[in-house]
């Protein structure tokens, strides 16, 4: 495979640390800072710390020992592109360095940004506030200054920054939630009103929470992955990423304490982010989640291989025309076949090997709004919408093999679902105690028979013929 392996974009005189990024994975790695990156071509000073909260800590070590420096490999089946990124001036992490390093970070004046990418299940929350339930922010409420949930991290950093005199900044979500910004602002002011009521209105005055839009296909490393970035290199790099070459950010221009001119490396900054999200997040997640239940069921290991499955390859284009964009509004310039089309080839990257079971992980944080909000569109509207159902009914398909098999499955309620299948007979029984979840489906929706029936039938079809047969059926119904 052809690799060009490019130059740094600049010099790195002058950088200082204006962004904390909570969440340094593979994708904040190959998205954000590679806009950074191509800004920072142009000159300022937004160097940005790299932190994470429980895991990684041997990720950091490596990535201060290579100065902060990692590659960015940009791969599609004509060749890859390397690019090194030089925006890290430095990491922090709680079980390294204490918690009071993150929290001083927060609370230095240079700093303006926090950015995220803690995942759906890192924002704690339970319908559209703060989940205060949850085991993490429970512990963190009854010992705020040592908190492990982002949120608690979060909340501390901005009383340190209150109590030292300085300024407000800016929390900017990057993560696939819908309104992510007024997610994340409902998580973080819910958990400081539990706390305390001044700083709560403090950060109300003076904390802005963007909403974003982010897309890029980002797999987690892999074998091939690293000898590919070793072959481009030198080194087996554990921070440098393969990707795609696809980018895109929607950003809210809602920030407190200046940005970086992020639409010099091609962002869009609007004022409603909301119709491209939701176009994203339906597209493009609600497929990927289609593909990983259904397409795992059926054999398939990663997305590309789904791709090589006209069955699968067509089904994925068609929910997204048929039961996905007639749910979104209209974006002026966007049009939604040539959106497919360039989805459907995204999807077939063979070098990206993104894994179906990486894409399931987590699911009852992602199907609120990938697949149940367009379902009660359909609802609404009168419309069918049969491979949303078997999307729904493959998840369920996929737990109960995954727990009858003696797997827990990856997923923030594994010890929940786990019970669910425990306490049912398969069928009927099953899908019913499934849609009585009340993180995943919403009480009112979950009891109408127009729902519920779809999704039981299409369960029962999957468990009859196997997943690959009843998308078919259901194609050529
Ligand atoms: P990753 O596994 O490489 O990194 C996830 C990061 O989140 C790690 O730093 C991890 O420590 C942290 N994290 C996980 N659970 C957490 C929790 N409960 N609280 C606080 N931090 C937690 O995953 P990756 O690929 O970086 O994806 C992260 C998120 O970025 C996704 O969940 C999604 O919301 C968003 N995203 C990812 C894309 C991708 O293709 N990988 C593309 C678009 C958005
Ligand atoms: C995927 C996304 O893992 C998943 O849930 O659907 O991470 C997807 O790769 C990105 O959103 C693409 O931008």
């Amino acid at each position: 495979m052809q690799i060009e392996t490019l130059a740094p974009a600049h010099d790195r005189q002058g950088l200082r640390p204006r962004i904390l990024h909570i969440g340094f994975g593979a994708f904040a790695r190959a998205h954000q800072l590679v806009y950074l990156d191509q800004v920072l071509a142009d000159g300022g000073d937004w160097g940005v710390i790299a932190c994470r909260l429980n895991s990684g800590v041997e990720d950091l070590d490596a990535l201060d020992a290579a100065d902060g420096i990692y590659h960015v490999l940009e791969a599609d089946d004509r060749g890859i592109v390397a690019r090194p990124i030089g925006a890290v001036v430095g990491s922090v992490h709680p079980v390294r360095d204490g918690i009071a390093a993150v929290t001083g970070r927060i609370a230095d004046p240079a700093l303006a940004i926090i950015s995220l990418t803690i995942t759906e299940k890192g924002y704690a929350l339970k319908g559209d506030g703060l989940d205060a339930d949850h085991a993490g922010i429970k512990a963190d409420l009854a010992n705020p200054d040592a908190p492990r949930t982002a949120i608690g991290v979060i909340v501390a950093g901005l009383r340190a920054r209150r109590d030292a005199g300085q300024g407000g900044l800016t929390v900017m979500s990057c993560d696939n939630l819908p309104h992510n910004g007024r997610l994340a602002r409902a998580a973080v002011l819910d958990y400081a009103r539990l706390l305390d009521a001044d700083l709560a209105g403090w950060i109300e005055g003076n904390v802005r929470f963007p909403a974003t839009m982010v897309d890029r296909i980002v797999p987690a490393l892999n074998d091939k992955a690293l000898a590919l970035i070793e072959q481009a290199t030198g080194r087996a790099d554990p921070n440098s990423i393969l990707t795609e070459p696809f980018r895109q950010w929607v950003i809210e221009d809602d920030f407190a304490a200046g940005r970086p001119a992020f639409e010099d490396a091609g962002a869009q900054m609007v004022q409603d982010v909301a119709p491209f999200e939701e176009m994203k997040l339906r597209m493009l997640n609600g497929s990927h989640s289609f593909l990983a239940c259904l397409g795992q069921l059926a054999g398939c290991e990663t997305v590309s291989d789904c791709m090589d499955d006209p069955v699968l390859r067509d089904a994925a284009r068609r929910l997204m025309l048929t039961e996905q964009a007639p749910t979104l509004r209209p974006l002026p310039g966007v049009d939604i076949a040539d959106y497919a089309d360039q989805l459907i080839a995204r999807f077939g990257n063979s070098t990206l090997q993104h894994r179906t079971a990486q894409i399931a992980t987590d699911t009852s944080a992602k199907l609120p709004q990938r697949l149940v909000a367009p379902a009660a569109a359909h609802l609404a509207a009168d419309r069918d919408w049969p491979l949303t159902a078997l999307a729904i009914a493959g998840w369920m398909r996929l737990v109960r093999q995954t727990v009858e098999g003696g797997g827990k499955p990856a997923d923030p309620m594994a010890d929940r679902l786990a019970q669910v299948v425990a306490d049912t007979q398969d069928g009927g029984d099953y899908v019913t105690a499934m849609l009585a979840l009340t993180q995943v489906f919403l009480v009112e929706l979950a009891a109408d028979p127009r729902f519920a029936a779809p999704i039981a039938s299409a369960y029962l079809n999957i468990v009859r013929t196997g997943a690959r047969t009843a998308i078919a059926n259901a194609m050529g119904a």
